[in-house]
């Protein structure tokens, strides 16, 4: 099986995220490539591929350029120095100023717990050419495909990021396929894809599906309720599935095929875009679904016999020992 990654996406290091009030230690941690490409060494049957820089157009598409030009200007940061923003202006998003670094950083984002460094930008960009790269490939020869994305991007709208995204990978893909087809997004995160999910609302070319832990009492808390089915032209093409955390593997399979059933009775897509987060694995530092490794194997059978042009991209999952085993698990039911 074909994989794309660029080193460049490991040179975005963060320490630290705000959490009730305390510094924790980033989940985004850049040893959760390596747990992914030394499970990919020992099973040897994976290619990997390194990704040309995506065409600017292809971000530009999705994101805001005054948004765009905001996650650049992070490039000037000195070494060692971040931004946190902790500022957010909710009740009238207007910034009277350019909204520059670092103490208006907060207009262009949502939550507290994402920071920005010198090596952000660059490296958002090679993980939205690392998807870009696989789009490519299973458009051209069917194949299905995996895209080792980080940062992450399912939590970035079109002009915020948060929630450890800062490029909509998933989002940025979709617009380019839709060129040569119908798209769903299947996001089984851990977390909603409130990004996603806001990038494609008001509109039927994209379906987005999404399963995940309930915002009533999870991350990102506001968005991800089922009654959320879409706007103007987008109704009935956003589908949420929550489930209460602890849920079973058993109960999470039902609820997955369940709500996929109804989904492509609305749309039988061309594509399928799998924002994969591995969050949902047994003893996720963040995630509490208890995926095991074989049940990461069953899930991907269960796409697999979708049937659909499949592009499937790296969100969360953080425990760095089991990541790789069951990101692997999980592909060998392409193959
Ligand atoms: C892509 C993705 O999975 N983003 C997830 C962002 C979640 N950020 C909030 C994490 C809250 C961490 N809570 C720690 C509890 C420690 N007991
Ligand atoms: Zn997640």
């Amino acid at each position: 099986m074909k994989i794309f990654y660029s080193s460049l996406q490991k040179k975005h290091v963060i320490k630290k995220e705000v959490y009730n009030g305390k510094a924790h230690p980033y989940n985004d941690k850049v040893t959760r490539v390596d747990s992914i490409l030394k499970a990919f060494r020992h099973a040897g049957n994976y290619e990997i591929i390194v990704p040309e820089i995506l065409p600017y157009d292809a971000i530009s598409n999705v994101h805001d350029e005054d948004y765009l030009h905001f996650l650049e200007s992070s490039q000037n940061l000195k070494n060692d120095e971040i931004i946190c923003p902790y500022v957010f202006p909710c009740d009238n998003r207007i910034s009277r100023h350019e909204p520059f670094i670092p103490k208006r950083a907060g207009y262009y984002c949502f939550d507290a717990g994402t920071s920005l460094m010198n090596n952000t930008w660059s490296a958002a960009v090679a993980s939205a050419s690392t998807a870009y790269a696989a789009a490519i490939h299973t458009k051209k020869t069917g194949e299905p495909t995996y895209a080792l994305c980080r940062p992450p991007g399912h939590h970035a709208s079109k002009n915020m990021f948060g929630g450890y995204c800062y490029l909509n990978n998933a989002a940025i893909i979709a617009k380019y396929l839709l060129k040569s087809g119908s798209v769903m997004i299947v996001d089984f995160d851990y977390h909603h894809g409130n990004g996603t999910q806001s990038i494609f609302y008001d509109s039927s070319e994209v379906f987005y599906f999404s399963i995940h832990a309930h915002p009533l009492v999870e991350y990102p808390y506001f968005t991800g309720f089922e009654e959320e089915k879409g706007i103007d032209d987008g109704v009935n093409y956003n589908m949420n599935v929550p489930l209460m955390p602890l849920s079973s593997p058993s109960e999470y399979f039902k609820a997955l095929l369940n709500g996929m059933n109804k989904a492509f009775q609305v749309m039988e897509p061309d594509y399928l875009i799998l924002s994969a987060g591995f969050d949902i694995e047994a003893g996720d530092p963040i995630g509490h679904f208890n995926i095991s490794i074989a049940d990461f194997n069953r899930l991907g059978r269960e796409f697999r016999a979708m049937n659909k042009k499949t592009i499937i991209l790296q969100e969360g999952g953080y425990l760095v020992s089991a990541l790789g085993g069951n990101v692997e698990s999980f592909l060998s039911a392409f193959h």
